[in-house]
């Protein structure tokens, strides 16, 4: 049961000038391809390949042995999550129950931004920024290359790759430049309050 690479939530150019159609095209087309490629490659034939991604990256995280198909699952999940994190014209603030949520758990809005950039550029190298449900309470986390918080028990609501492949093109060495982008102006918020009404 192959795992399909799904399209992206949008046109390639539809983020642009925040990020261009070349990344899109090397990131979606190139990066996040090769990842579905090589985990189907990877569990094919395993007891794993009729389970769901979600399960599979479940099973096997920790798992030295398996850490090549982990990676290429991981990967695959990560980047479909995270193209419906961004939206054309995102950015602002949440609202509702997730707004209410945020301000609760963190103190304020501004203070969850603070946190989130933090996040975003200590991770060294590559990974992930997150913002999760753990148990009640909304957390950043930080991620190292493909780890991702469903093997934590936490639940995703909203990540950002901070992978060079992820804003190189745009802004070369500028990391805090993307992410600054990416919060004031990519976040699709409705996504990230239907991932914690349906937690
Ligand atoms: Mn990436």
């Amino acid at each position: 049961m192959a795992y399909e690479l799904p399209s992206l939530p949008y046109d390639y150019t539809a983020l642009e000038p925040a990020i261009s159609q070349s990344t899109l095209e090397f990131h979606h087309d190139k990066h996040h391809a090769a990842y579905v490629s090589k985990y189907n490659d990877a569990v094919k034939g395993t007891d794993l390949d009729s389970k769901p991604l979600e399960e599979v990256i479940k099973a096997i995280a920790g798992d030295a042995s398996q850490a090549g198909l982990f990676n290429n699952a991981a990967q695959a999940w990560n980047h479909t999550f995270y193209w419906h994190c961004m939206k054309p014209n995102g950015g602002g603030t949440p609202t509702g129950e997730l707004a209410q949520k945020i301000e609760a758990d963190f103190g304020s809005f501004e203070l969850f931004v603070e946190a989130f950039k933090n996040a975003g550029a200590t991770q060294f190298g590559s990974g992930w920024a997150w913002l999760v449900l753990d148990g009640d309470t909304l957390k950043v986390t930080k991620t190292l290359n493909a780890d991702n918080p469903l093997t934590s028990d936490q639940v995703p609501l909203l990540t950002m790759d901070v992978w060079e492949h992820a804003y190189y093109l745009d802004y070369q060495n500028k990391r805090p430049a993307y992410i600054d982008d990416f919060l004031g102006k990519l976040v699709n918020w409705n996504f990230v309050a239907e991932n914690l009404a349906a937690a």
